[in-house]
């Protein structure tokens, strides 16, 4: 049988089922992007884009930066791939140091995934062989959040806390419990930074844990601030008393800074932001600047040492990893994109843009149909009242109307997420705010 040349089907949109998209309505009218570089994307028509979302919370030092080709290109020449059980390559090694030592200290182990599903799947399993090594096998309960999202695998799923992407696996989700979500509106619309009110939603925790017994309860899993479900702030105080109840019960701390790693909030990650540790850290997106799929799991050295140890010498201490664990190409794109986030300062970029990006965010106080605006580094969430009877509409058509006028923005629900590569000037800024507030005039 004689192949067809695939290239014959490139223009249709028919065979990609696509991810966390309503394909039908996708497909009747697509949204195609082309090509990226700084702030930019291209629609395939040559339409400029301003990137309000670094990609999906992802393209921290902007798109298409050289250095980061360049290495990319360079090791695909050299080696492309390498097996990375029972043997290694020089790079893997070379970048697992960089992350171990920009981490908070004490946290110098770094096991390489493909995502941030994958390594909130890991985390919770490295939590569980923990306490197995440590005699206490029973230990077996995860703590989640409502409104938390580590993924789609499915310990992330679990652990998760939306309950659309939960609903059709309830058989798989025995020995798990979730705290409440943070959100407070009523106390906290447009706070600047973290909310003054809600410390006390941490004590929740200590009820959880009273409940379960803490004998049973393996780990306690949170972004330190929820992005996906809406730009989700911690009040003041409410991680250190989530920190202070997992240490006292022995339970493993897990922080998911997929979205907070790398710069977003102006340090390496929120545990040094908010000054608290965990003993499980996730990271992945912004670690190579979303060039080649990478994640992290970065884990106390404690851990490491208590799994490694509790194995007879020459065994696999912890039966778990990718065929693309420490991929060649993303750690090229890592090591790059670490330089570069050192050699233009990109973290103290953020941390010093950060008052006009909040000065221009709480500018749409008062825009139509704005009900909170909240911010945090450079993140932005921007609340939108729901249509009465349609729930998600106003942020859907927010976000295509903002596409159509040239500006991309992330939403979830009527929630519209701004979190712009660290590069963005302060007129960009600007730019995004205003077509926003064009945008909501626009919109019933
Ligand atoms: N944890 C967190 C906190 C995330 O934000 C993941 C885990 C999963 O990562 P992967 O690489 O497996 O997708 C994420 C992903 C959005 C949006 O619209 C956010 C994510 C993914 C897709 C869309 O805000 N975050």
């Amino acid at each position: 049988m004689k192949l067809e040349n695939p290239a014959a089907h490139a223009a249709t949109l028919e065979h990609f089922w696509m991810p966390f998209t309503a394909n039908r309505a996708f497909k009747a009218a697509p949204r195609l992007l082309a090509r990226a570089e700084g702030m930019y994307y291209w629609t395939p028509e040559g339409r400029q884009l301003l990137d309000g979302s670094a990609g999906l919370w992802c393209v921290n030092a902007g798109h298409n930066r050289k250095p980061i080709v360049e290495a990319v290109q360079k090791q695909a020449a050299t080696m492309d791939y390498a097996p990375p059980f029972n043997m290694g390559h020089p790079i893997a090694f070379e970048a697992a140091s960089v992350i171990a030592k920009m981490a908070p200290a004490g946290m110098e182990r770094v096991f390489f995934t493909n995502s941030g599903s994958e390594c909130a799947d890991t985390a919770i399993k490295m939590a569980l062989a923990y306490h197995r090594a440590r005699g206490e096998p029973g230990r077996r309960i995860i703590i989640g959040r409502e409104r938390g999202y580590h993924g789609v695998n499915i310990g992330g799923t679990m652990a998760g806390g939306i309950p659309g992407n939960r609903k059709a696996f309830p058989a798989l989700m025995a020995g798990i419990d979730h705290l409440r979500a943070t959100h407070d509106l009523a106390r906290n619309a447009y706070s600047k930074g973290q909310p003054a009110h809600g410390a006390e939603f941490a004590d929740e925790l200590d009820r959880l844990v009273a409940f379960h017994d803490p004998s049973n309860v393996a780990a306690v899993i949170i972004e330190p601030m929820a992005g996906s479900a809406g730009v989700l702030i911690p009040p003041q105080g409410y991680l250190e008393k989530i920190a202070a109840t997992c240490s006292k019960h022995g339970i493993v701390l897990i922080f998911d800074e997929v979205i907070t790693g790398f710069g977003r909030l102006g340090a390496p990650f929120a545990a040094h932001y908010f000054g608290v540790t965990p003993d499980l850290l996730t990271c992945a997106k912004a670690i190579n600047n979303a060039a080649v799929p990478m994640g992290a799991v970065i884990a106390k050295n404690e851990i490491y040492d208590t799994i490694v140890d509790a194995a007879p010498q020459g065994q696999i201490e912890f039966l778990h990893g990718y065929t693309y664990s420490g991929h060649p190409l993303a750690c090229a794109a890592l090591l790059a994109t670490q330089k570069l986030y050192v050699d233009e300062q990109l973290f103290e970029r953020a941390n010093a843009l950060a008052p006009a990006f909040e000065k221009a965010m709480h500018s749409l106080k008062g825009a139509r149909h704005v009900i909170d605006v909240r911010n945090l580094g450079l993140v932005g969430g921007i609340e939108l009242e729901p249509r009465p009877g349609a729930p998600g509409k106003r942020g859907l058509e927010a976000h295509i109307k903002a596409f159509e006028a040239g500006v991309l923005v992330r939403f979830t629900g009527d929630i519209i997420a701004l979190s712009p590569p660290l590069i963005i000037e302060e007129a960009q800024i600007g730019q995004i705010v205003e077509t926003l507030r064009t945008v909501l005039q626009t919109i019933d």
